[in-house]
């Protein structure tokens, strides 16, 4: 006997990391019920069309993709946001023309996470690899909701290591997917769902390393391969704009709903700060809420997970 498939929701942000995590969740035996385009630290249409593509790759043309149409107060930087532009025109992504989506038309993001929500088996799964602006706007609007999902894999936040926000008057200590929208996380915090968190505490430890983004050569010729060596090889370069490494943050993130004992979880007590030179942070508080954060990952284990499910 096996255990069924967990159902899945996914509301990513289009970046490279987001779109190496999509590929990897394609490749889980996973119930994937619909993916949420979020346009934060993406353009959304190239995003969107990149979505579709990976949809194809893994022969799902019947998920449905829904378009975001609302954007946390704080924009992402547009250096980061052309990243899907170029992924749009890489090769193994246009070997054919977009399949026929055959699932029907569908709402803003944010209206048809409430359809996906409600019609879904539960206990629901929703992962978060950006900003948590469609799930807070869903809970306001139908607190019911959070009965249905079991719950929110989400990567996010920074404890005791430094943000990634560098922006003028900030002091550095917010990570930007809550940094974009502060109230939207603070809205989800302040539920009862069970919520995984991935900060840049345990993101740290997976930087996309040469050797990581190398070892994809070795397996050329498989489409998943080429895909995600790609993906991986454009992260170079970003270094220079925010003086810290591009890391595996959301395929990290991705990678518990398959891998969960890569990672050892404390209960952690916590609140979001929504205003001030630290808008975006994340803290620790003994009158927070409790979040399962992730604290350590075996790291080889991780990028080796990597290779194995995408070559
Ligand atoms: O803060 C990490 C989040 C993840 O969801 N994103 C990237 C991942 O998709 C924002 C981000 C931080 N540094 C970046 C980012 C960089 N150098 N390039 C693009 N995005
Ligand atoms: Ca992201």
């Amino acid at each position: 006997t096996r255990t069924p498939a967990r159902a899945v929701i996914m509301d990513h942000d289009g970046s490279l990391d987001d779109l190496l995590s999509l590929l990897l969740l394609t490749r889980y035996d996973v119930d994937l019920q619909g993916v949420a385009v979020t346009p934060a630290d993406c353009l959304l249409a190239p995003a969107l069309s990149v979505t579709h593509r990976i949809l194809d790759l893994a022969d799902l043309p019947h998920v449905q993709v829904a378009p975001g149409s609302l954007s946390g107060p704080h924009p992402f930087p547009m250096a980061w946001r052309t990243d899907a532009l170029r992924v749009e025109a890489l090769p193994v992504l246009n070997r054919f023309p977009p399949r026929e989506r055959t699932s029907g038309p569908v709402l803003p993001a944010h209206e048809q996470l409430v359809k996906w929500i409600e019609q879904a088996a539960t206990p629901l799964t929703i992962l978060v690899t950006g900003p948590l602006t469609n799930l807070a706007w869903c809970l306001d609007k139908h607190p019911w909701l959070e009965q249905a999902i079991g719950e929110i894999v989400f990567m996010g936040g920074a404890f005791d290591v430094e943000g990634n926000v560098e922006e003028p008057g900030h002091d550095g200590s917010a990570e930007w997917n809550v940094y974009c929208d502060p109230k939207a996380a603070q809205r989800v915090f302040a539920t009862q769902i069970p919520i995984t968190l991935f900060p840049l505490d345990v993101t740290n430890q997976v930087p996309v390393t040469d050797e990581f983004v190398r070892a994809f050569g070795a397996h050329y010729g498989n489409p998943a391969s080429d895909l995600a060596g790609s993906l991986l090889a454009m992260t170079f370069g970003t270094v220079e704009t925010v003086g810290s490494p591009y890391c595996c943050w959301d395929s990290l993130a991705t990678s518990y709903l398959a891998a969960p004992e890569l990672f050892t979880f404390d209960q952690v007590r916590c609140t979001v700060v929504v205003d001030g030179a630290s808008e975006g942070r994340t803290v620790r508080a003994d009158d927070g809420r409790v979040v399962r954060c992730a604290i350590t990952v075996k790291q080889e284990d991780f990028y080796r997970h990597c290779l194995q499910l995408l070559t």
